[in-house]
């Protein structure tokens, strides 16, 4: 089957399931549960939480873990402490899988048992039973279900690695809170405008800054995050200069000192053909390839001797090697692969930086260029540079092949300066990092949406529709890998075939969706919607209502000139006119890199339909 086949028999086999099931949960269909479980399955009838209940902790207890569990109950109107339902939370136990951050987790009328394989495995024990609570009359029931579940790939999460304004300490809480919620470990602090990371990255942190770093790290820490720590020298150190290295220490040694047992030494997007001291000439030769690889394995094989192995509860060494973009063995890659030490975990992004898809062929070619695993960074949705210039991208996570966990250790996605527009692709990167094989774009994104809406379902709509005009995935080439507004496009296809052959009931129809357009932004400012997704997205929200109006009065005046009553239609054109020109001249903030622009929306689908329109009215 052709990879294409295989996600469209993969579609049709959910929209099977759901046929069956019907969309809300029925009897014995369980909630959807994010990321996919490896096992799951009902065991038992609904369980009803009642309003207090006997919480069970032992020594082993994790901290964080029971934490979530007081105050996901506590959010479901229960108390602990009482003597109903017993609910047990520990260390490992019956059932419990052998991975690293496992869990199992049983409900039935006997109580609610999690164990986890270690702390991380508790909290994601927890945070699988908060998707098992489901509402019944004024109450809520526990999902009979019985679940057994463990991570595919080791590392999951985000790297904070664009350009541009980079978030606020809110957004980062933010982000580290969500990370925890979706079962990812690992948010990698690496903005590249942060001028302490790398344009003077030598210079000590003063004491406000570190005050915030390690309110970050107790975050981090509190939601099971590994807080990772990326410097980049590579703008001007000396490798050969031991006070530059003594310098990456102190800067390391500071952060350490705050909680982070995470680091890295991303090296991308430097000038590697050229020294920025005499010494590295003396030191390392000629500049070149190889020899820039032979100077940075110094560093990083003597971070990893003095710093890595020399402090208590530090993670392997990472980094991002100059040549992070493609699969071409060369001297740079050699001396990586022949001298790096095997510990230290090296980054790749796929191919073209942006990459359209992700292979197993190609992972297994990348592994065997740098003689070990790769960690994934992938760049989605990230939208820094110029051909993502004024858009949101909140396409699903999507193209990247099942198997991927054989030979990646891990994903990271880098995001957007929108962090919690971000979190809709990022959903959809830790569902699949957890579960590859069980992952599919048309069970996840849907989940991502509904999130970001508060499980508001009118507002899940909206977002849906206006997803659906941000769907466009630029790449650094001329072709997006994801389409703009696909359903949009269809329905306009869908539109036209009947027109065409005289059907003009099509018209109303396509109307009611140009209604939904104009009134997406105001459902999605009065529902349940994150607001801080709101806020970052005011200027296409506000857009698209301008879009929606254009077009459903386009649609009038087609209706009018068919009807014969042209003075109408003309009249309507104009007015329809007006609002295109409103609609283009709404402008993004100055949030990005590329500054401020237009605010795009549906474009190549929308504005084209509706040219296409006014020739005919
Ligand atoms: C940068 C990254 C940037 C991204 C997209 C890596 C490893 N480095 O071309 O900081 O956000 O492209 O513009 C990059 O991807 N280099």
């Amino acid at each position: 089957m052709t990879r294409r086949r295989a996600l469209f028999a993969a579609v049709v086999t959910v929209a099977a399931t759901l046929t069956v099931t019907g969309p809300a949960v029925a009897e014995g269909a369980l909630p959807v549960v994010s990321p996919t479980p490896q096992q799951i399955s009902r065991t038992s009838a609904d369980v009803p939480l009642p309003s207090s209940v006997a919480l069970v902790t032992e020594p082993g207890t994790d901290p964080a873990a029971k934490d979530l569990l007081t105050s996901v109950l506590r959010d479901h109107g229960v108390t602990t402490g009482g003597h109903g339902l017993v609910i047990r939370l520990g260390g490992t136990g019956r059932d419990v899988p052998a991975q690293a951050e496992g869990y199992a987790l049983s409900v039935s009328r006997s109580g609610i048992t999690i164990g986890g394989r270690d702390g991380a495995g508790q909290y994601y024990g927890v945070q699988t039973l908060r998707q098992l609570l489901v509402r019944h009359g004024h109450g809520w029931v526990v999902s009979g279900a019985t679940v057994r579940d463990w991570p595919n790939m080791a590392l999951r999460g985000s790297i904070e690695g664009f350009y541009g304004p980079p978030w606020t300490t809110e957004d980062r809480l933010r982000q580290i809170a969500f990370l925890g919620e979706v079962k990812a470990n690992t948010y990698i602090y690496s903005a590249k405008d942060d001028a302490y990371l790398r344009a003077r990255w030598r210079d000590p942190y003063p004491a406000d800054e570190l005050a915030t770093l390690g309110q970050l790290v107790r975050a981090a820490n509190a939601h099971h995050v590994e807080f990772t720590y990326a410097l980049s020298p590579g703008v001007s150190i000396c490798f050969s200069s031991p006070s530059d290295v003594a310098a990456v220490v102190a800067k390391f040694q500071a952060v350490y000192d705050l909680g982070v047992r995470s680091f890295s030494l991303p090296f991308d997007d430097i000038s590697y053909t050229k020294w920025n001291c005499d010494g590295d000439q003396a030191a390392f030769g000629a500049p070149g390839q190889a020899a820039a690889g032979t100077a940075q394995v110094s560093l990083l094989n003597t971070i990893t001797e003095k710093f890595a192995k020399t402090h208590d509860g530090v993670r392997p060494l990472q980094t991002v090697p100059t040549e992070y973009s493609d699969l071409k063995d060369s001297p740079y890659k050699t001396e990586l692969r022949e001298h790096l030490d095997p510990s230290v975990v090296v980054q790749w992004t796929g191919t073209d930086v942006v990459p359209p898809s992700v292979t197993t062929d190609e992972a297994a070619q990348v592994s065997t260029v740098y003689g070990r695993k790769v960690f994934l960074w992938d760049n989605y949705p990230v939208n820094d540079y110029e051909q993502s210039a004024g858009r949101l991208l909140l396409a699903p996570y999507a193209q990247r092949e099942a198997g991927l966990s054989r030979y990646l250790n891990g994903i990271v996605a880098n995001p957007m300066n929108q962090e919690a527009a971000s979190e809709v692709a990022e959903f959809g990167a830790a569902d699949f990092a957890w579960n590859d094989a069980g992952y599919t774009p048309s069970r996840s994104w849907p989940q991502a949406l509904g999130r970001l809406a508060g499980g508001d379902p009118r507002a899940t709509a909206a977002l849906t529709v206006f997803a659906d005009l941000e769907h466009l995935a630029p790449t650094f080439g001329p072709t997006p890998w994801q389409p703009q507004a696909p359903v949009l496009a269809a329905k306009i296809a869908d539109f036209w075939a009947h027109w065409k052959a005289g059907d003009h009931r099509a018209l109303n129809e396509l109307r009611a969706y140009a209604v939904r357009i104009r009134d997406a932004a105001d459902v999605i400012r009065g529902g349940r919607v994150q607001q801080a997704f709101v806020t970052e997205a005011g200027p296409w929200l506000d857009a698209t209502a301008l879009w929606g109006k254009a077009m459903a009065t386009r649609l009038d005046a087609l209706a009018a000139a068919t009807r014969g009553d042209q003075t109408r239609a003309d009249q309507l054109t104009a007015e329809a006119d007006a609002l295109v020109a409103r609609a283009q001249a709404v402008k993004t903030g100055n949030t990005n890199r590329w500054g401020v622009r237009q605010a795009l929306v549906g474009d190549g689908v929308l504005d084209t339909f509706l040219a296409q329109i006014r020739e005919q009215s």
